[in-house]
């Protein structure tokens, strides 16, 4: 008897010290997370044990760990994979009580995804320069797709992998959706005459822009803001033709060891306190509560000619896959 109490006991502690921790693979810039963990453990007591991934790998690791998943929270990254991963059974069915605050793009996620997915925030993609190395050139920055195929960016811009980079598959769902696929693969092909590289993950192009190491990159605006702050010379325009947004999100992981705190740090990360963190931590996407003060470096979404971008379709597996493996043999693999 006195075995089985000392047992229970520990099966207590042990349970206890369970719930007292959430493992969150991160997807947008490891400050923002860091930055999170830290205030939602201090106010809580809950650990947050973070992961830093990109988009694309995150749900490759989802994949991995379906059998037996280590993961409770995955953060932020574009909003396709979190579709996909929402298709692919691998994130829980959730309706948070703050999804009425949300903006009804933020909204939008959530329904699109059987409610496995939500918004938390939206970046529009646009492109980064810098200005000191184009000033230097003697070259105006581009202010347009058609703008990028000039003779003077040959060997000049920065995109990322659409293998590994949830920024970059936005970049073909976007000139796909903006020009009709013929014409967009067309212009792909003609683009990757001026692209010098093509990196890993996709704030890596507006890093090298504001380090001097490329003067073009094809960016998420926010992360251009984000060196500019920080004093590089470095700045952003959107293409006068239109361009995509994502819809960062955020899904719970199925079957994950920590679900009840998942949900817990799920809730506070959509209210207007726990989306304060983002700005906090030089971020400039727009946050999906509507309460939560905007900030003039954020790029308003109605001053930018947008593309009205299909989600849902997009975002589908099949479509995902069909379009990367198009752009890898019709685009990555050809010479330049
Ligand atoms: O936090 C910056 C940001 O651009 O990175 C996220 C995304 O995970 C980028 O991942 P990839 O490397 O897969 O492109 C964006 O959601 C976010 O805005």
């Amino acid at each position: 008897m006195k075995k089985l109490l000392i047992c229970s006991s520990l099966v207590l502690a042990y349970g206890a010290a369970q719930a007292q921790t959430v493992n969150m693979i991160c997807s947008v810039q490891a400050e923002w997370c860091s930055l999170m963990s830290t205030v939602y453990a201090k106010t809580t007591g809950v650990k947050v044990n973070m992961t830093a991934k990109g988009s694309g790998e995150a749900l490759a690791q989802l994949n991995a760990e379906k059998a037996n998943p280590k993961t409770d929270i995955w953060f932020g990254g574009t909003g396709d994979p979190h579709l996909q991963a929402a298709e692919q059974n691998l994130t829980l069915e959730y309706k948070s009580a703050q999804l009425t605050a949300l903006y009804p793009w933020a909204q939008k996620q959530a329904v699109d995804s059987k409610f496995r997915t939500v918004g938390v925030y939206l970046g529009p993609l646009g492109f980064g320069y810098n200005t000191e190395l184009l000033a230097k050139k003697k070259v105006a920055p581009p202010t347009s797709w058609a703008d990028l195929l000039k003779p003077e960016f040959k060997g000049e811009i920065q995109m990322a992998n659409a293998a590994s980079s949830g920024t970059s598959y936005t970049v073909i769902a976007t000139l796909v959706q903006l020009m009709g696929e013929d014409k967009a693969f067309d212009y792909m092909k003609q683009l990757h005459k001026n692209v010098s590289t093509y990196t890993r993950s996709g704030v890596a192009p507006a890093k090298a822009v504001a380090r001097g190491e490329t003067a073009v990159s094809i960016s998420f605006v926010h992360d251009v803001t984000t060196e500019a702050t920080q004093g590089f010379p470095a700045a952003s325009v959107t293409p006068s033709e239109g361009t995509g947004a994502e819809i960062g999100s955020m899904s719970i992981v199925k079957d994950g060891p920590n679900t009840e705190a998942a949900k817990k740090f799920y809730e506070w990360a959509l209210t207007p306190g726990g989306q304060q963190f983002g700005l906090a931590a030089k971020q400039f996407q727009l946050p999906s509560n509507a309460k939560v003060p905007v900030d003039p470096r954020m790029t308003n979404p109605s001053k930018i000619k947008l593309i009205n971008y299909d989600y849902a379709k997009y975002g589908a597996s099949a479509e995902r896959r069909r379009l990367i493996a198009k752009w890898e043999k019709e685009v990555f693999n050809q010479p330049r």
